[in-house]
C-alpha cells in the first residue's frame, strides 16, 4: 500500500515522515520546501507472521509492508518552481491521504500562516482537492461535448458524461468524491481520472509534546465531519524514532504512549484503506499478503501470482487463530478446521492459504 502525507507548509509531513521511517529527510522552518516526495517503505511488523515464522522455521519471513510518501507542500507559492502538474499526477497514484494539520503553537509560523486551527486548514485543503478535481472533470466533459458534435457518440462516451455530470454536481455542492454514492459503471468510468477527493483521508493532528493530551474538542469536530483521525506528537516521536530501545520505552511510558508511532499509523493506514492481511506458509517461505476487505478467493490468489488467479481450482483455508489454539495443521483437519473453498469464499484477515490451480 502507498500512502501519501500531504499537507499545507511547515505542517511536519517530513517530521512525522522521519519518525516513521527512520529516514532523516531535513525540516527546518526556514527552508524552501524540498521538490521531490521522499519515499520510505515501512515493515508491518505483524506479530502473527513472527509466531507463523517460529512455527514454520521458512528459508525466507515476509512482512507486509507500506509505503510513505512525503510530498512538498500543496497549495503554497513555492518560490522555487516546482512543477505542480508533475507533483499532482504522482500524488494521484497514492491510494490514500495522511493529511497533516499542523496543531503545534509557533510563534513564527503563526505569522507566516496564521494561528494553529486544524478544523479550518483541513475544511480549507479539501475545498483546493475539490477545486482541482473540478476543473478535470469539466474540461473533459468539454471535451465529450465536443466528441458528441463530431457525431461520435458511443454508450462508454454517455456512461462517463453521465458519471461527470454527477461527480460535477456533488462537487459543486462541497461534497468530496469519497462521499458521492456511485453506480459500479460509473465508478468505473471514473476511475482512470484518479481524483484527488476520490481517496481515503486520514485527518492527523500533529501536536506538541505540551498540547498533545488537550486536542480531544478537534478530534471530536474532526469526527463528525466524517474523517478518521488521530493525533500524535511529531517532533517528540520523530527523536524517540532515533533513540535507543529501552530509553524510548521509558519516554513513551511517561507520555502514556502505548504503541510506537509505527504500529499505530500502520493499523489506522489499514483501517482508512479497509485493507487485511493473509498468510501464506510453508517450508520455504513465510509471507503476508494485503487485499481489501470482502476481495474474494481468486483476487487473493491473483495477488500472489496470476496463474493462481487464471488457474484457480480450490484453495486450502485455515485460520492463524486456530492454528495457534491447536498448534498443528494435522489436529486442525481432524477438528475439521481445515477447509476448501472455492473462488467466492470471501477471505477473511488472519486467514492461512494455499492455493489449488492448474494452468
Ligand atoms: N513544536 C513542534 N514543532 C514541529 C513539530 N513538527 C514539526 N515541527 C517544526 O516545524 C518545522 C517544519 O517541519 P517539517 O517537518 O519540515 O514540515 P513539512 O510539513 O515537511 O514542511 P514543508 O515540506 O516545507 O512543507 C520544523 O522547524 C519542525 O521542527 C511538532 O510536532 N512540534
Ligand atoms: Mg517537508
Amino acid at each position: 500500500m502507498n500512502i501519501g502525507l500531504i499537507g499545507y507548509p511547515k505542517s511536519g509531513k517530513t517530521t512525522i515522515y522521519n519518525a516513521l521511517t527512520g529516514n532523516t529527510g531535513a525540516t527546518d522552518k526556514y527552508i524552501q520546501a524540498h521538490h521531490e516526495a521522499h519515499v520510505g517503505v515501512v515493515m508491518v511488523l505483524d506479530d502473527r507472521v513472527t509466531k507463523l515464522s517460529e512455527m514454520y522455521k521458512p528459508k525466507k519471513t515476509i512482512y507486509a509492508h507500506l509505503e510513505y510518501h512525503d510530498f512538498p507542500a500543496l497549495f503554497t507559492e513555492h518560490k522555487e518552481d516546482i512543477n505542480m502538474n508533475t507533483l499532482l499526477s504522482e500524488i494521484k497514484t497514492m491510494e490514500g491521504f495522511v493529511i497533516i494539520l499542523r496543531s503545534f503553537p509557533d510563534d513564527e509560523l503563526d505569522e507566516l500562516y496564521g494561528k494553529s486551527d486544524p478544523v479550518r486548514d483541513i475544511q480549507k485543503f479539501e475545498d483546493e482537492m475539490l477545486l482541482i478535481d473540478m476543473v478535470i472533470a469539466e474540461k473533459r466533459l468539454e471535451k465529450i461535448e465536443l466528441s458528441y458534435k463530431r457525431g461520435i457518440k458511443t454508450p462508454a462516451l454517455q456512461l462517463e458524461e453521465k458519471a461527470l455530470h454527477h461527480v460535477i454536481e456533488s462537487l459543486h455542492e462541497g461534497l468530496p468524491i469519497r462521499k458521492i454514492e456511485l453506480g459500479s459503471d460509473e465508478e468505473k468510468a471514473i476511475r482512470g481520472f484518479q481524483f484527488m477527493t476520490q481517496k481515503p483521508v486520514l485527518a492527523l493532528l500533529n501536536c506538541s509534546e505540551d498540547n498533545f493530551s488537550q486536542v480531544d474538542e478537534i478530534l471530536v469536530k474532526l469526527k463528525e465531519m466524517g474523517y478518521l483521525t488521530a493525533a500524535i506528537a511529531g517532533k517528540f516521536e520523530e527523536e524517540l524514532s532515533r533513540m535507543e530501545a529501552a530509553d524510548a520505552a521509558d519516554f513513551m511510558a511517561d507520555m502514556g504512549i502505548k504503541e510506537s508511532v509505527r504500529d499505530r499509523l500502520t493499523h489506522l493506514c489499514f483501517e482508512l484503506m479497509g485493507y487485511i492481511n493473509f498468510f501464506t506458509v510453508g517450508e520455504d517461505e513465510v509471507r503476508a499478503w494485503t487485499i481489501e476487505k470482502g476481495d474474494n478467493a481468486v483476487t487473493a490468489a491473483g495477488k500472489i501470482h496470476s496463474d493462481l488467479a487464471r488457474g484457480f481450482i480450490r484453495a486450502e483455508c485455515f485460520q492463524y487463530g486456530d492454528l495457534v489454539e491447536h498448534g498443528s495443521e494435522k489436529v486442525l483437519k481432524e477438528k475439521g478446521l481445515f477447509k476448501l473453498e472455492g473462488k467466492e469464499y470471501i477471505v477473511r484477515d488472519g486467514d492461512i492459504l494455499s492455493i489449488r490451480f492448474n494452468v
